[in-house]
């Protein structure tokens, strides 16, 4: 997609199980110039192998990237810790020049999912969105890969100002979340919403209150 070119709105849902689906939501290539991505939905198929990208696979100039919800599927049974059904990308695979990404909706299912809000990698002024995670019961074993905390001085501030929702898991404050130390090294902390569901998260800084959406 170049120029001024613009994506449309549009809705994929995987087909059956143990298949292999691999989504794009506006670009199977580059998104350029000042391309803007559409506002897409893309719902995964459990016990298959379900690649999504909200935009592109790469995304640069002044393209921009648009607001898309990515569902993983929904697995029988969510396999070992080590191995993700499901990989969704909010943007693209790379983001880089003056490109932004979207602020996207990442919805994990009972597969286990490897999120990235924005990109797997972001190169010079390039920039991601204000995403939202978002976890349910019994949703296996994940990962977040690129969760921004809008922090100034800490690698990271390019991934904008993402929020996990837990409020479909009735939690309402932070003191009711098990999360695991802060490592400084890996940047990862893992919270356990319960048996064989929890999710290792990929931060700026230590999770706190205000990165989350709770239960009212
Ligand atoms: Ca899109
Ligand atoms: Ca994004």
């Amino acid at each position: 997609m170049l120029d001024h070119a613009r994506g449309g709105d549009d809705i994929f849902t995987a087909g059956g199980a143990g298949g292999s689906y691999t989504f794009y939501g506006d670009a199977g290539g580059e998104m350029s110039g000042d391309a803007v991505g559409g506002n897409d939905t893309f719902t995964g198929h459990g016990d298959s192998t379900n690649l999504a990208y909200g935009d592109a696979l790469t995304m640069s100039g002044h393209a921009q990237g648009g607001d898309d919800i990515l569902m993983g599927g929904n697995d029988l049974t969510a396999p070992s810790a080590v191995t993700f059904g499901n990989v969704l990308i909010g943007d693209a695979e790379t983001i880089a020049g003056h490109a932004h990404g979207g602020n996207d909706t990442l919805i994990s299912g009972t597969g286990n999912d490897d999120m990235f809000g924005d990109a797997k990698t972001i190169l010079e002024q390039g920039c991601g969105g204000n995403d939202s995670f978002v976890f349910s019961s019994n949703n296996g074993h994940d990962r977040i890969e690129d969760f921004g905390q809008g922090v100034h001085g800490v690698t990271g501030l390019n991934w904008g100002t993402d929020h996990i929702d837990v409020s479909a898991l009735g939690i309402h404050d932070f003191s009711e979340l098990i999360i695991s130390a802060f490592d400084p090294v890996t940047h990862e902390s893992t919270i356990t919403f319960g048996t064989g569901n929890d999710v290792v998260v990929h931060s700026q800084i230590a999770l706190m209150q205000q990165n989350f959406v709770f239960a009212p």
